[in-house]
């Protein structure tokens, strides 16, 4: 972990480690980059299912704010995606606690969500821990930074070490409205399915 994050590696968990744990974060673990970049979708249309709604945001939001976040990866791929009624390629859901698939979330804090790389089965799908607290502005959790993140793990990224970069482990603000992707995220994605035609 101490190698991932580019700090002094000392053996020991100093202080600065100490305080980068504790930061709120995705709960996908920094040590399968290796395995990540294997799993792909191979088809261009995926799609999307909100199972359930979160009570802090109306749902109207919830489903714009989710479709903004698959824009960003869209706008950048050949990829494309549709929301369904039914079985869905990404499962979307927000849980507290144990939720069923042996990944219970933690409380408020810590981790804030977790998914899963390409595959059949919770392959794709997307969980948001309830016991956060929802926002779209600079509010405890921003939905909108979040799922992005998420969705960049349901299409197979591994985290990034480059500060700044979408898929930096570490929840941090940035305004979703002048949001852009940075040129790390853009270049790994377009590695598993190239640029936009
Ligand atoms: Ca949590
Ligand atoms: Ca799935
Ligand atoms: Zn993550
Ligand atoms: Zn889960």
């Amino acid at each position: 972990m101490q190698r991932f994050f580019h700090l002094t590696v000392t053996g020991k968990i100093d202080d600065e480690m100490k305080n980068l744990m504790q930061l709120p974060r995705c709960g996908v673990p920094d040590v399968q980059e290796q395995r990540a970049g294997s799993q792909i979708w191979t088809k261009k249309g995926l799609t999307y299912r909100i199972n359930n709604f979160t009570p802090d945001l109306p749902q109207s939001k919830v489903v714009q704010i989710i479709q903004r976040a698959f824009k960003v990866w869209s706008d950048v791929t050949p990829l494309t995606f549709t929301r369904v009624s039914g079985t869905a390629d990404i499962e979307i859901l927000f849980a507290s606690r144990a939720h069923g698939d042996n990944s219970p979330f933690d409380g408020r804090g810590g981790t804030l969500a977790h998914a899963y790389f390409p595959g059949s089965g919770l392959g794709g799908d997307a969980h948001f821990d309830e016991s956060e607290k929802w926002s779209e502005k600079n509010q405890e959790v921003n939905l909108f930074l979040v799922a992005a993140h998420e969705f960049g793990h349901s299409l197979g990224l591994a985290h990034s070490g480059v500060r700044g970069a979408l898929m930096y482990p570490n929840y941090s603000y940035m305004n979703p409205a002048t949001f852009r992707l940075s040129a790390d995220d853009r270049q790994r994605i377009q590695r598993l399915y190239g640029s936009r035609r």
